[in-house]
């Protein structure tokens, strides 16, 4: 095929535009990009096509290339006690909505328990009419079903409370992941112990949700909140869940703060108030300014943020760049995603990607001609309840300063004339 008359025959504008596209991707010296007088060349055959490549498998569990090495999760800091600690997943190398297992973040508040799956077992008591105790297999053969739900930390982008943080999006919004989960649903597991027993019912019951780590993680949800969509998993993208996800059963409990997604599950108990546990009261609350406490803050506010360009890339060329993020919310679908270029005096549409899933990712996109100058890109999503992302003087006025969770802010990244890009 010659080369040539291909390069020569797509209108110079496409062109142009392909390679300041790759050059966005930050990693990307000058050097390495391909030049024009480079596709004006018959291309040569490719060293990797002269040798036979490495045998099948050769990694019975398919690995990384060693060139994504440096896409990994990472910690905000180092935590004084190594099993209560936290790690983010890379935002702004992922790509569409899926978390890959491996890059899913962490969180533990006891460390990763090594859990037998033969000797595990559920128990489902309290305000039920056949209390019982399943074990894996039992629940393996229950109906069961998949979904795509994202997970957040309530702790997650809490660095900006007190205004922009100079961290990149790892680390400012990393604690969130969006999976495909498969497991049973808590409306199944219900019926399999006779359902609720008197004076419970689903309006006034509430479950106490327990793991089996360390940490002994217990959080009490109010069940007609939660029975339409609460699963009890065993399965993230196609396999087994990962250890540090929950080995090898957890809960979900889509749009809520991600310490309700009890991992590690050995007991649901229905009873008939909150239990006011160590994990709602000393934690998971938010003192507000007027001195009271916002408690059971359950769902996750709507939110977004740009993945790329991020604090971290560098823009090399004036022209063309693709902007590109994540919305979510916990009460919902993401309706619109509005991004902004100018510090937020203009919005306009970004389109979104393929099927959006109830409270999951949904990936947005947005074209943006960039001329050089100063430039502060921003993204605002808004949910099908109507819920519009709040900027961050509106949070503040709303909840204060005091608040460490619930973090939802629209969120800034500068674009200086050097085009390096910066959370200030
Ligand atoms: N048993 C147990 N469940 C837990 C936790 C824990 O420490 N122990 N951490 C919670 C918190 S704070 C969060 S944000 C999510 C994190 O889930 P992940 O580690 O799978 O991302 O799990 C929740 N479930
Ligand atoms: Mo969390």
């Amino acid at each position: 095929m010659d080369m040539r008359n291909s390069a020569m025959d797509s209108p110079p504008s496409r062109t142009r535009r392909r390679l300041l596209g790759r050059l966005a991707a930050g990693s990307f010296a000058a050097s390495q990009a391909a030049t024009a007088a480079d596709l004006l060349k018959p291309l040569e055959i490719a060293p990797s096509s002269r040798v036979p490549g490495a045998p099948v498998l050769d990694h019975p569990y398919g690995v990384p290339s060693p060139y994504e090495a440096d896409v990994v999760r990472r910690s905000a800091r180092a935590w004084p006690v190594p099993g209560a600690a936290s790690s983010m997943t890379p935002l702004a190398d992922l790509h569409g909505t899926i978390t890959p297992n491996g890059l899913t973040y962490e969180r533990h508040h006891g460390g990763v328990p090594d859990i037998h799956p033969d000797r595990h077992r559920l128990a489902i008591h309290g305000f039920v009419r056949t209390p019982k105790l399943f074990t894996m297999d039992d629940l393996l053969r229950l109906p069961s079903e998949s979904r795509i739900h994202f997970l957040e930390c309530s702790g997650n982008t809490g660095s900006e409370w007190n205004g922009p943080s100079g961290l990149p999006v790892q680390l400012t919004h990393g604690l969130l992941s969006c999976c495909e989960w498969t497991g049973v649903r808590l409306s199944t597991l219900l019926d399999e112990v006779g359902g609720l027993a008197k004076p419970i019912d689903a309006a006034n019951g509430w479950l106490l949700a327990e793991g089996a780590d360390a940490a002994v993680m217990t959080r009490s949800l109010p069940l007609e909140r939660i029975l339409e969509r609460a699963l009890v998993v065993y399965a993230q993208n196609g396999e087994r869940l990962r250890p540090e996800n929950g080995y090898p059963l957890r809960l979900i409990v889509p749009g809520f703060e991600g310490n309700t997604n009890v991992k590690w599950l050995r007991r649901l108990k229905v009873v008939d108030a909150p239990l006011q546990t160590r994990e709602e009261t000393s934690k998971y609350t938010s003192l507000l300014a007027n001195g009271t406490a916002r408690q059971f803050a359950f769902e996750m506010d709507a939110k977004s943020v740009i993945t790329r360009p991020s604090p971290g890339h560098r823009l090399t060329a004036h022209g063309y760049y693709p902007i590109t993020g994540l919305a979510w919310s916990g009460r919902g679908t993401i309706r619109k995603v509005e991004v902004s270029t100018d510090g937020g005096a203009n919005w306009r549409l970004a389109r979104l990607d393929g099927v959006i899933h109830d409270r999951a990712l949904t990936r947005f996109r947005a074209d943006w001609q960039w001329d050089g100058g100063a430039a502060a890109i921003l993204s605002r999503a808004t949910d099908s309840s109507g819920y519009v992302q709040p900027t961050r003087a509106e949070l503040v006025a709303a909840r204060g300063l005091n608040s460490q969770y619930h973090y939802n802010a629209i969120q800034q990244w500068r674009v200086e004339t050097s085009g390096e890009v910066r959370n200030a």
